[in-house]
């Protein structure tokens, strides 16, 4: 097995955790590369289930885990989770994780603003997870975060504190807060440093020596395609980059080191958060999706919109993240349907439309196009090979192939790591 990356192709909750669990026994390093705590992986190890937001899912197995600079870091999160994950008997140190010295923190006045927003924003609300994801980016790119590396040099963080200072009261005077307490900051972050700076490695070296050394990385990508700030929804989407080419530089590893682009696409499609969603169902059929496929954040606990299985978004996330091969996940979910409908294509104002027009309105207005196949009454829960699988099933998997313009490569029917069916 070369590189792998793994990303999601819909709107996240695709099923990532299980297959990087099931890549990452044959990987050397797992790598975190986007994204913060706002992801939810969920990982079952017999009869252990590990939530993971922001740690790299190879963890679990020990295999050396990298969270990158692309990534935006919340210590006291870090700590938290670490402990957490120790607690389930997992060890964590320093020689099997490490992070970026370069990746922003998200830090407690970023959470605040998330959620000042979001609860300022009436029907105009992203649905964000209220982790300071969003926030965390902004000064990130505005050039006033603080990094890993600065836990370090805490005595000399005074011009960037009063950067991001002034830069968040003025903010946070718009929403009657008070400004932020820079004393109290600075306490927490001495207080939190001793924790993180073991940690922090320049992990771009690590990665380029791994290569060099012939080890096998795999890329896990969090959120989905439909997600990015670029590809995505906008403006309901997150505030990364969530596509594979984000691999490298969200890890200081160039473009040719993604290797296998493997994209983890559901049988059927959620969403969580607001946003246009054209195949949701928002009758009895997408209840019936939601329960057997336990469709509840693994962060919030939201309850996540379910619909039918939309083939041109994938056909779209597929183009744009270069995906080699799909996952197909939750197959399961769709037993015991009489028929089971695909959309293939939207209609707008008269007009037809193969991939996804971006303005959000007309994202919100079209219509899907639907064809209908044939359902199975068999369980595909647990299936293990091809062979297992009924004929109408193997049907659908076909036609979702055609339709998206791209090979399916796993088959996952269950949360279990060993239910998986590897197509070629
Ligand atoms: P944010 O917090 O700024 O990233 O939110 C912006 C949008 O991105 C969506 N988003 C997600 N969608 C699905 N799953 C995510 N992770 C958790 C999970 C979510 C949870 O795996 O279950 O527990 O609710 C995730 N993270 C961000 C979010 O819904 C907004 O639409
Ligand atoms: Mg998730």
């Amino acid at each position: 097995m070369a590189n792998v990356t793994v990303i999601g192709a819909q709107w996240g909750d695709e099923g990532k955790g299980k297959i990087v669990d099931w890549l990452a026994e044959r990987a050397h390093v797992v790598v975190r590369f986007q994204g913060g705590h706002n992801a939810g992986h969920t990982l079952v190890v017999g009869n252990q289930t590990y939530k993971l937001s922001l740690l790299p899912s190879g963890i679990v197995r020990g295999t050396l885990s990298v969270i990158g600079n692309g990534v935006v870091f919340d210590p006291w999160h870090f700590r938290d989770e670490v402990a957490k994950l120790q607690g389930q008997g997992v060890t964590i140190t320093p020689d099997n994780l490490q992070i970026a010295e370069t990746a922003p923190l998200i830090l407690p006045f970023h959470r605040d603003l998330d959620g000042l927003r979001e609860d300022a924003s009436g029907s105009g609300k992203i649905g964000t997870t209220r982790r300071g994801i969003g926030p965390a980016y902004e000064d990130k790119v505005g050039r006033r975060a603080i990094r890993v590396c600065d836990l370090a040099h805490l005595d000399d963080l005074e011009l960037q504190l009063d950067r991001i200072c002034a830069h968040h009261d003025a903010l946070r005077a718009g929403f009657n807060e008070a400004p932020i307490d820079r004393e109290a900051l600075k306490a927490q972050l001495a207080e939190i440093a001793d924790f993180i700076l073991p940690f922090a490695k320049p992990v771009w070296l690590t990665l380029n020596d791994a290569r060099k050394a012939g080890r096998r990385i795999l890329f896990e990508g969090a959120q989905g395609v439909l997600l990015d700030i670029d590809h995505g929804t906008y403006p309901f989407v997150t505030s990364s980059n969530t596509i594979a080419g984000t691999a490298s530089g969200g890890s200081g590893l160039g473009p040719s080191a993604a290797g296998f682009v493997l994209g983890i696409v559901k049988a059927y499609t959620t969403r969580v958060g607001s946003g246009p969603f054209p195949s949701e169902l928002e009758d009895e059929m997408g209840q019936r999706l939601g329960e057997r496929g336990h469709e509840f954040g693994t962060v919030t606990g939201r309850k996540r919109r379910c619909g039918w299985f939309d083939a041109v978004l994938v056909r779209q996330s597929a183009a744009v993240s270069g995906i080699t091969g799909v996952a197909l996940t939750k197959l399961d979910v769709l037993d015991g349907f009489d028929e089971i409908k695909i959309c293939t294509g939207y209609e707008l104002d008269g007009k037809t439309y193969d991939y996804l027009p971006p303005h959000p309105q007309d994202q919100a207005r079209v219509t899907p196009i639907y064809e209908t196949i044939e359902g199975w009454s068999q369980s595909t829960a647990g299936a293990r090979s091809w062979a297992e699988l009924p004929a109408q099933a193997i049907k659908y998997i076909r036609r979702v192939e055609e339709l998206i313009q791209c090979p399916v490569a796993l088959v996952s029917t269950s949360p279990e790591r060993e239910d998986t069916i590897l197509v070629r």
